[in-house]
């Protein structure tokens, strides 16, 4: 199945090209500059090395005469996807080093938490590498390097056995093949590991990182490993984390577990990226003295500094796990010591399926604005797989679009990404009543789902669709605490589980207090009366009620703005999004009476604008 362009429709065409000296290319962007020749055109390309900062290019246009320089070959490549996106002058550079997407892909070819098909690089336990396959991840590597990423990982932070045994040599020939796809557009690979591989492949009782047995095997392994020369960089790993083995089995910390790894992979000057989410997940509900918000800065703070220096702490946005609204995980505002990388999830796992409408960008713009780290890496899961659209949901090409944007410059304006994602997949068609409106999807997506920071509320494991306390009772420490009387979890230092703590001020003070604490993670923080009295004057109850109620309104609103660029943008899309719209309508409406119905039983308050709420 041939997949959409996307975005890479180019605007930009030149008849003559003038290499300057000494200047190096990307087999890549070599490709690029194929695809915009055109003898038609009066313009001409000039490409020169000029002093810039890595992967920054300057486009300078004369109207005759298109300069783009740059400093080295990323910078180039850069450049050239700038001009085919319709940029002709001004100067561009990337503000962070690293700007990584993570699959979750296995090798049988399912995608954990993908909402867009299989994947495109595994299938049946072997490499995907037919001709097709080889051409939609050209295409996908295109994309990629189009909005700026320059590091992948292509297997689940989820290890199985299978996936364990990409170490070998085995799939050598097959990994070198999908690397080079990558590579030749400036992208770097990495896999993710399995902390338990001396185990699962090696045939030790043990992977206890201070056991020597343990590290020569793993000394060994890379040592082969990186002799075999296919450009992947380092490892991705998840230990301690959801079942998996880590560390803390053998009463080691993680940063023990972290740096053993590491040194053994410094001769190859390999990376190792390691990830912060841990936390137990086998907690008892009733046990009110573990609060999984506080777990990786619990962990991790303490070990500021004791990482070495070829380690990457990856730290998820929020301190529970990619809820429609979240605080910043405190470990931001408080490692200094500590090479880190941002995670950001484009797949939405919580966030509607890549069924229902909801643009990530305003939910990053908002992260990004606050006090982070300058010098950190950025993460993201990716969202793509071998659906024709690559998204599942035609308009969810948004997101990975906007991420690109993000990792490039943190200060974008999720508007205008969405304006030019926009435009240069469906051209210049007049669309702003409807952009107005996805704009504001993530708003709409947060008001008929769970309220103010309280998180979950989902069907168990699922996660889409509405189940108020299917997490109420379980072992994974996602609790709402909703009782007759009120809703929320106290996390306060005063009388909760102290997380607010973790912060420092004058951000602990404020989530402390609720009368400061912002109001749309009150329930994070907080737990509160349902007749308690938001700003803007409505009960707690009231205003869950009355946003339920918008947010189905508004998605009806969104669905008809859609239907009104019927004949203006391609059918099949035009199609795809109409019918995930009526399931979106569907999920926005279980959504509204299921919560409001929840909160109606235990309070036996009617709505105050007298609307249906089902006893
Ligand atoms: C890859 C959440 C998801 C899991 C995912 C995990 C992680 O818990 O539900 O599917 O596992 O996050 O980030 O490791």
């Amino acid at each position: 199945m041939a997949h959409t362009k996307a975005w890479l429709e180019s605007s930009f065409s030149y008849s003559e090209l003038t290499l300057g000296e000494g200047i190096e290319l990307l087999p890549g962007a070599q490709n690029e500059l194929e695809r915009m020749k055109d003898s038609t055109s009066p313009l001409q390309l000039i490409l020169r090395q000029a002093d810039l900062d890595p992967d920054a290019y300057c486009l300078k246009n004369n109207g005759e005469e298109v300069h783009l320089e740059a400093s080295d070959p990323a910078g180039f490549l850069y450049g050239l996807f700038a001009l085919q996106g319709g940029r002709t002058c001004g100067e561009s550079r990337p503000s962070k080093s690293l700007r990584m997407i993570n699959h979750w892909d296995n090798m049988d070819g399912s995608i954990e938490r993908g909402y867009a098909g299989r994947s495109l690089f595994f299938d049946d336990g072997e490499f995907l590498c037919d001709a097709a396959s080889r051409e939609r991840q050209k295409h996908y590597a295109r994309l990629l390097a189009s909005v700026g990423i320059n590091a992948i990982s292509f297997n689940n932070v989820n290890v199985d056995e299978r996936a364990s045994r990409l170490l070998l040599e085995e799939d050598a020939e097959a990994l070198a093949a999908l690397c080079r796809i990558f590579l030749d557009y400036g992208i770097t690979p990495y896999l993710s590991l399995n902390f338990a591989s001396p185990i699962t492949i090696g045939g030790l009782d043990t992977c206890d990182p201070l056991d020597p047995k343990v590290i020569s095997w793993w000394e060994k392994a890379f040592a082969e490993f990186f002799a075999r020369e296919h450009g992947v960089q380092g490892f991705v790993v998840k230990a301690d984390s959801e079942g998996r083995p880590g560390p803390f089995t053998y009463g080691r910390n993680q940063a023990d577990g972290a740096n053993m790894l590491a040194r053994a992979l410094s001769p190859y000057e390999g990376r190792l990226i390691w990830r912060a989410f841990v936390y137990n997940s086998q907690q008892d509900w009733r046990d009110r003295s573990i609060d999984r918000a506080r777990a990786s800065t619990d962990y991790f703070r303490e070990l500021d500094g004791a990482f070495d220096e070829n380690v990457f702490l990856q730290i998820k946005h929020g301190p529970i796990d990619f809820q429609v609204r979240e605080p910043i995980t405190p470990l931001f505002y408080t490692l200094r010591a500590t090479n880190i990388i941002l995670e950001l999830q484009v797949t939405q796992e919580y966030t509607g399926h890549q069924i229902d409408l909801c643009y990530l960008g305003p939910m990053w713009e908002d992260i990004l604005a606050q006090d982070l780290p300058e010098d950190m890496g950025i993460a993201a899961v990716s969202n793509v797989g071998l659906d024709e659209n690559y998204f599942g949901h035609a308009l969810a090409g948004a997101n990975l679009y906007a991420y690109g944007a993000y990792a490039w410059n943190p200060k974008s304006k999720s508007k205008e990404i969405l304006q030019s994602w926009f435009r240069r997949t469906y051209g210049s068609v007049e669309a702003s009543s409807f952009l107005e409106k996805m704009q504001g999807s993530w708003a709409t997506y947060e008001k008929y789902t769970a309220p103010l920071g309280v998180g979950f509320m989902v069907r168990e494991h699922y996660h889409y669709a509405p189940s108020v306390e299917a997490y109420e009772y379980s072992r994974w420490g996602t609790y709402h605490r909703a009782n007759r009387d009120g809703i929320g979890i106290d996390r306060t230092v005063a009388t909760g589980t102290g997380y607010t703590g973790l912060y420092p001020e004058p951000l602990a003070s404020m989530f402390e207090n609720v009368e400061t604490c912002p109001e749309n993670l009150l329930l994070f923080f907080h737990h509160v009366p349902y007749t308690h009295v938001l700003q803007n004057g409505k009960t707690l109850l009231q205003w869950i009620y009355d946003s339920r109620f918008e947010g189905y309104e508004e998605v009806l609103a969104m669905a008809e703005a859609w239907h009104d660029l019927k004949g203006k943008v391609p059918e099949q899309d035009f199609l795809n999004v109409q019918e995930r719209f009526e399931r979106q309508l569907y999920n926005a409406r279980e959504w509204r009476d299921q919560v409001n119905t929840y909160f109606y039983r235990f309070t036996g308050i009617p709505d105050a604008q007298g609307r249906r709420i089902y006893p």
